[in-house]
């Protein structure tokens, strides 16, 4: 698997999928999740809301993912993620690598050749940078999947920095 980096928005990759760090809802927000609900159109928040209704009533657990349409976006799929919010007291790493796991897993389903994944947990949700960059990528590179090229998609200079250095310490 080819795994890049780049600083830049999400919501205008032409990779195969995005992958949205959204919240139990599925029904939009802030952040990442509000640009890809802005940026893609009334379309996914209407997929977001039969997920819900058919699947998932009480909201997408931490940790787990599911696809929609992209609507107006240049990707073919969004796959939506929920995060865990960030606790001194308590390691939740496996949360945050799990939904970097089950995000490949429905790539895998969509047959998706090509992931961008942001930042998750790294803004409202209050993960240091320093802590989740090597999380997400260990689990990225750990994946069972077919996917053959992962593209980090970081918003600002100290998240593409963060990136950066957890690939070169892995080396
Ligand atoms: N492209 C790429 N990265 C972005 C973009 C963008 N267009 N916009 C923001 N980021 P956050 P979380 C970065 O807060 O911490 C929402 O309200 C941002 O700078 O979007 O997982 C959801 O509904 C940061 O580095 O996600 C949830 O309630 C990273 O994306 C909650 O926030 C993640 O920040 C999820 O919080």
């Amino acid at each position: 698997m080819d795994i890049e980096m780049v600083r830049g928005d999400i919501t205008r990759q032409a990779v195969d999928a995005v992958v949205n760090a959204a919240n139990k809802s599925l029904l939009g927000g802030g952040g990442v999740d509000g640009a890809i609900h802005r940026a893609g159109g009334p379309r996914i928040l209407a997929e977001c809301k039969v997920i819900r209704a058919e699947r998932y009533p009480d909201g997408l657990p931490t940790g787990q993912a599911v696809a929609t349409t992209s609507g107006e976006l240049p990707a073919k799929w969004v796959i939506h993620t929920v995060g865990p919010v960030y606790a001194k007291s308590q390691d939740r790493s496996h949360l945050l690598a799990s939904c970097h796991t089950d995000s490949l897993r429905v790539a895998d389903e969509l047959a998706a050749q090509s992931v961008a994944f942001p930042a998750i947990s790294t803004g409202i949700y209050g993960y240091p940078l320093k802590e989740a960059a090597p999380v997400a990528l260990r689990a990225v590179r750990a994946a069972p999947t077919n996917v053959a090229r992962v593209l980090f998609v970081l918003f600002d200079e100290a998240s593409l920095r963060a990136f950066e250095s957890a690939l070169r310490e892995e080396q």
